[in-house]
């Protein structure tokens, strides 16, 4: 809670709080007649000027006002933050294996993943909620893989992934957002490393001219590809409009280099726009083609297309945002020390011709060195990394158009550390219209001496920043766990997350299904069913207990363990573990969850609950008899 540059939190805090006691004591002499206790006025006054102050501190007990939701880079989960505590409040596995649910362990969570069930890594970098209206609405979070070119689905009701997919044609999804206006109807990705369309190896590997990046479509309810439409260059980040028209999406190889020095020749690269209502309209009409074998119209959005449009921005540009005015995209330079801020009015006369791609920039402010990403407050300031300067530069969105028109403006605000080298920074709401202004979070990729070292492998450092005054303010520096790359921070109103699981949850409707065909009530039954060498086990479980202390097998069966949770306590989960069989998995209130593994060790086999939930949780255990 402290920084070399800035003061302790809690002085900041109190400083704040002083001031306002001064300026509320004045108010109150001369506008309040009757006379306040003194008690009175004290307690009224620490709690307005709590408020104001925008204290970072959350008591013990307190609850914080806002949810984050991290991504988790390279270690493939999500993590939920709570905001401005800073406290991580859950991991959800989503492209990892997870030791404590049995992410990817279960039957229920390997169905999720599907055809790509048997990987086990995966990077996860743009964590992004559905919306309505241009405002979060709570439902969905989705996040892309761009290790395996998969994107996933979390429900915030219960917070687990619940579909994932491997997007076809394309190569390594990067960016990804969401439409936001009138709703998610789709979300939007990009496949950044270009390949051969038809990637099967037979045909050309060598010939770069066959290359292609590919914007993808992502249906958000059926959690398919749409359509994808190829592009010039390749993708690298993407955000969408407030009028639902328009898709933007960075691209730092228009060399469609092989290599760096080659990626890094132009002087200027470009942005692409995506006309919506084209592509739809395109795809409906057939003109598309299909690759790979699989159905995907793949629309063709190469420079000439009435598709797309083509902006050239200098150089090697990365961040895409969009401002929650809706006027603006901005790309962020990287090896410029410029963003653009490209007018999104504009773009319909952009589509037609009536002026030329680089009249739709409207201002290209100078900010510092390797500009990754920006975000931004709901009084008309820009917060943009500085990856080289380590820095987060304040400017003024207003200013720096009037600057690129030839006026004598400081659009800059203010330069602040941040320890070190940030990607991307996110503020309160800011990717959506309820921006609030309160919260800046820049996500440090080293953080070198801010922590006691732990060995060659440091933490990033997730700082965060008080920005609802004039001057933006460190608060806190917060470790984090490889890799958090992008975030969101979304007021708590706008979720609503369930306390138990409820019984028609379509997340383990198939294991529902296989019980019934069994003949088995999975709230009432202890039962095992043999079927040729596999063998099903239904036990329920209540804290301390198992419904079943024993059951029998034969030495190489394959044994599927199915439990159900009957507690309808909230908070009280119960694990499933076989010992010496690397299998475990959790199972929430109400929930059930199944695993199934080879019976390959004879004798006795013990499986006890993992998550502690009971006095006499020790004692929660049973035995397997394997026969040999
Ligand atoms: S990227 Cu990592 S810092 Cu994947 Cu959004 Cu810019
Ligand atoms: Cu059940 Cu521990």
């Amino acid at each position: 809670m402290q920084d070399k540059n800035n003061k302790p939190a809690n002085q900041l805090e109190n400083a704040g709080r002083r001031e306002f006691m001064g300026k509320t004591a004045l108010l109150g002499a001369g506008a309040v007649a009757a006379p306040m206790s003194a008690a009175m006025f004290a307690s009224m006054a620490k709690a307005q000027a709590a408020e104001a102050s925008n204290s970072p501190v959350v008591h013990p007990g307190e609850l914080d006002e806002y949810y984050g939701f991290w991504s988790g880079g390279h270690s493939g989960e999500v993590r939920i933050m709570g905001l401005p505590s800073m406290r991580e409040l859950m991991r959800i596995p989503v492209f990892n294996i997870d030791s404590a649910t049995g992410w990817g362990i279960t039957n229920e969570s390997k169905a999720v993943k599907g055809e790509s069930a048997h990987l086990m890594a995966g990077d996860a970098h743009h964590p992004h909620m559905s919306m309505q209206d241009g405002r979060y609405d709570g439902k969905y979070l989705f996040i892309n893989d761009k290790a395996n070119t998969r994107v996933a689905r979390i429900r915030c009701d219960v917070m687990k992934t619940d579909k994932m997919i491997t997007i076809p044609n394309a190569q390594a999804i990067h960016g990804l957002r969401v439409q936001k206006v009138p709703y998610t109807k789709y979300v939007i990705c990009n496949g950044e490393f270009e390949v051969p369309l038809n990637n099967n190896g037979k045909e050309t590997l060598e010939d770069v001219s066959t290359y292609r990046s590919l914007f993808n479509v992502i249906d958000a309810e059926k959690m398919e590809v749409a359509f994808q439409v190829m592009v010039d260059g390749n993708l690298d980040n993407t955000d969408a409009d407030y009028d639902g028209k328009y898709f933007a999406s960075t691209c730092y190889n228009s060399e469609m280099g092989m290599n760096l020095s080659e990626m890094i020749t132009a002087e200027r690269d470009h942005v692409v726009i995506f006309n919506l209502a084209r592509c739809e309209a395109a795809v409906k009409a057939g003109k598309f083609k299909t690759y790979n074998g699989n159905k995907i119209p793949v629309l063709d959005g190469r420079k000439g297309s009435d598709l797309t449009r083509y902006i050239p921005v200098p150089k090697s540009p990365h961040g895409l945002n969009t401002s929650p005015s809706g006027k603006y995209f901005v790309a962020n330079g990287k090896l410029s020390p410029t963003v653009s801020i490209i007018s999104i009015e504009k773009l319909d006369d952009l589509f037609d011709d009536k002026i030329k791609p680089r009249d739709a920039i409207v201002g290209e402010p100078e900010l510092g060195l390797g500009p990754l990403h920006t975000a931004f407050d709901n009084k008309g300031y820009a917060y943009t990394t500085l990856f080289l300067d380590s820095q987060i530069a304040k400017w003024n969105v207003e200013e720096a158009i009037q600057a690129y028109q030839g006026k004598k403006v400081n659009y800059l605000r203010q330069k602040l550390d941040v320890h070190y080298q940030p990607g991307h920074n996110h503020t309160s709401q800011g990717e959506t219209r309820d921006a609030d202004g309160k919260w800046l979070v820049s996500l440090c990729k080293f953080s070198k001496d801010r922590f006691l070292p732990v060995g060659p492998l440091r933490p990033e450092n997730d700082q965060l920043i008080d920005i609802s005054g004039d001057e933006m303010k460190l608060v806190h520096d917060g470790p984090t766990f490889a890799e958090p790359h992008d975030c969101i921070i979304v007021h708590r109103s706008k979720l609503k997350p369930k306390k138990l699981w409820t019984r028609d949850d379509p997340l383990f409707a198939d294991t529902v299904a296989m019980a019934e065909k069994d003949g088995v009530r999975l709230m009432m039954d202890n039962k095992v069913i043999r079927d040729g060498n596999k063998v099903r086990v239904y036990m329920t479980s209540v804290a301390p207990n198992y419904g079943m202390s024993e059951f029998k097998v034969k030495l190489g069966d394959e044994v599927t363990v199915v439990v159900t949770n009957l507690d309808q306590v909230e908070d009280v989960t119960h694990g499933f573990c076989m010992t010496n069989h690397g299998v475990q998995m959790e199972i929430g209130p109400q929930a059930t969850a199944s695993v199934t593994f080879i019976a390959d060790k004879p004798g006795v086999q013990w499986y006890y609950c993992n998550w502690f939930c009971h006095a006499l949780h020790m004692e929660m255990r049973g035995r397997m008899l394997v026969e040999a």
